[in-house]
């Protein structure tokens, strides 16, 4: 039999969730005052202490064990810092991420620069646990820290031709040594059909882990599209573009046949060089664990399925 270890258990399991929550808050607050010596130990492993993001707990979170703070951070794919997981971590950190201004453009009534401050007051910050599935087979489960992103389209009003919305990604070729390789046509971009970033699961995201993003991860904004493998939540955003349509996507130019405009996790349809069926857990599966199956849409068919009704999800991979 499996012994599980103290520290896998998550408190969720054996704390009854509202205790739950509200100790995690009283952990966050500590944090906040320095009582804890400026990081903390819980469920999440060691948090560093950072700019803490008060939140409310979202509904629409999985109670599934969140992956260690340590992975969550450590482990990445930010390829304008380098192509090794390894990479982001010890080059992001030198990105200014203020001042910072997101452009709103394209079939939009009210276009121009939002600042991030302002950004951050548009709506009450909720945290949401997602499992984020990587198109290279291996996931995670991630408390983020944000909003709707419908909270914001809500507010800039699309014009009546706006169907999709454009991300775009900065370009700061004073921190960013990937750019130098040329893996992808910089800067990253990615899209989503508006309905799909209309959906309340897709969320703008600030922080994680209670507290603003680590630079590796996207700060200070990210998009976060949970039943989409990784590639399609653009980091560090600097515009958001509304189209008629369907706009260019950094992957979907540098390999068409290998990512799709709609990369839903489907584990169905495979990647061309792997098979989607399965999924590692980084932080819990060993090597010789067997593989967890992938679940269609990642897990949340339930709330988007019906996003994709009457189409071939094979041809519109
Ligand atoms: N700008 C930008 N955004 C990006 C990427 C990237 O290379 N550049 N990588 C994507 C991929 S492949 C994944 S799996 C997720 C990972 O997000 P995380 O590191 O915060 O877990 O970010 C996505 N967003
Ligand atoms: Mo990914």
């Amino acid at each position: 039999m499996l012994i599980k270890r103290p520290f896998m258990i998550a408190s969720s399991e054996i704390t009854p969730r509202p205790v739950y929550l509200r100790r995690r808050d009283f952990l966050r607050r500590a944090v906040a005052l320095g009582l804890l010596g400026g990081s903390y130990t819980g469920s999440w492993g060691q948090v560093p202490a950072g700019r803490t993001l008060t939140a409310k707990a979202s509904a629409l979170s999985t109670r599934e064990k969140a992956t260690a703070y340590e992975h969550a951070s450590g482990y990445v794919n930010f390829y304008e810092f380098g192509t090794d997981k390894g990479d982001p971590p010890v080059y992001a950190p030198k990105m200014k991420t203020r001042p910072w201004s997101v452009m709103i453009d394209g079939e939009v009534k009210r276009k121009g620069p939002l600042d991030i401050e302002d950004l951050l007051k548009l709506a009450p910050m909720e945290e949401r646990i997602y499992r984020l599935r990587c198109v290279e087979a291996w996931s995670m489960v991630i408390p983020w820290v944000g909003f709707s992103f419908a909270e914001l389209v809500k507010r800039v009003e699309p014009t009546s031709r706006a169907k999709y919305v454009a991300f775009t990604t900065r370009m700061d070729p004073e921190s960013m040594v990937g750019l130098n390789l040329p893996v992808l046509n910089w800067p990253y971009s990615e899209g989503l059909r508006l309905d799909e970033a209309m959906h309340p699961l897709t969320l703008l995201a600030f922080g994680m882990y209670g507290q603003t993003l680590p630079n590796q991860n996207g700060a200070p904004v990210r998009i976060v599209v949970p039943w989409k493998y990784g590639f399609k939540s653009a980091k560090s955003i600097v515009k958001i573009t509304f189209t008629e349509h369907q706009p260019n996507t950094a992957w979907n130019d540098a390999a068409a046949r290998e990512y799709g405009f709609y990369s839903n996790v489907n584990p169905e349809v495979d990647h061309p060089r792997w098979s989607q069926a399965t999924e590692r857990r980084i932080g819990e599966d060993g090597f010789f664990t067997p593989k967890r199956k992938t679940l269609m849409f990642n897990g949340y068919a339930d709330q988007v399925a019906g996003l994709y009704t009457g189409m071939d999800l094979k041809k519109n991979f």
